[in-house]
């Protein structure tokens, strides 16, 4: 349960620099007034579980630093600030780790300079801590993520985010102790073996990155056949527009940090 019960979340408004976020393909300008409807009411939705969320002020610097997971894992025993792999992204996770600080007694750092790791590259389940390499994550943030996790005794499994595929939580997501929604060509891999895993419809392949966060499961608005699935497998489906943050290849999980200090 400790892998999707959360007493607090941290986000952060988004910026008007947000038009210059990173992204792999250009289609168009988000609208950061949209944008801003949609954060109100992913925030809305956290909250109604009783949850904690912190909202941190927009940083006219960092592009993309609505994205915040991408900053930091939280565990229950601590939290490990990051070493974003895309440069522009670097700064974002420094101005994070007051934040945890103030919420957490044990706050610990990715340091190597060849070290590069992102918040959704990382999916924590109820028995280990898969890592996807990708073009944000390398061998060396891997390694040193699984050294420092290693004093709470949480188990790191390097797995490959799929190529082209931005992070390895674009394609999946944790749905209960046992159960992943992920994309067929990921799960193709075999990297789910041993854990139930429900997938995404065909051609909805954008809402994988879904958040279980206490009773509910957050997700991206339109895609009507995999909420069915959802819905049928018993879970408490919200929907939440994600038509802005889509154009910077961006979801529900990078939105939010979600923990429970012990
Ligand atoms: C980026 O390319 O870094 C941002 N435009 C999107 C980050 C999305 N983060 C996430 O899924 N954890």
């Amino acid at each position: 349960m400790r892998s999707f019960t959360f007493t607090h979340a941290i986000t952060r408004k988004p910026s008007a620099s947000i038009v210059a976020g990173l992204r792999a393909v250009d289609t168009g300008a988000p609208s950061l007034g949209l944008m801003i409807q949609h954060h109100a009411d992913y925030i809305a939705a956290l909250r109604s579980t009783g949850a904690t969320v912190v909202e941190l002020e927009a940083l006219e610097a960092f592009p993309d630093s609505v994205f915040v997971e991408d900053t930091a894992l939280c565990l229950p025993e601590g939290a490990v600030v990051m070493r974003p792999g895309a440069p522009s992204r670097l700064g974002e996770a420094a101005v994070m780790a007051p934040h945890l600080q103030a919420l957490y007694k044990t706050v610990l750092h990715i340091e190597n300079p060849d070290s590069f790791i992102e918040g959704g590259d990382i999916l924590t389940t109820e028995t280990e801590i898969l890592v996807g390499r990708s073009a944000r994550t390398n061998a060396s943030g891997i390694a040193e993520l699984a050294a420092r996790v290693a004093l709470w005794d949480h188990k790191v499994r390097e797995v490959f985010t799929p190529p082209g595929v931005l992070h390895f939580k674009t394609d999946c997501s944790l749905l209960d102790g046992e159960t992943i929604l992920s994309t067929e060509r990921l799960a193709a891999s075999g990297c789910f073996d041993g854990y139930r895993v429900i997938h995404v419809a065909e051609g909805e392949e954008a809402c994988a990155n879904t958040i279980r966060f206490n009773d509910l499961v957050v997700m991206p608005a339109g895609f009507p056949r995999t909420r069915d699935t959802l819905d049928q497998a018993g879970y408490k489906v919200v929907e939440i527009g994600n038509s802005e943050c889509a154009k910077l290849d961006g979801g529900m999980s990078c939105l939010s940090l979600r923990f429970s200090p012990s």
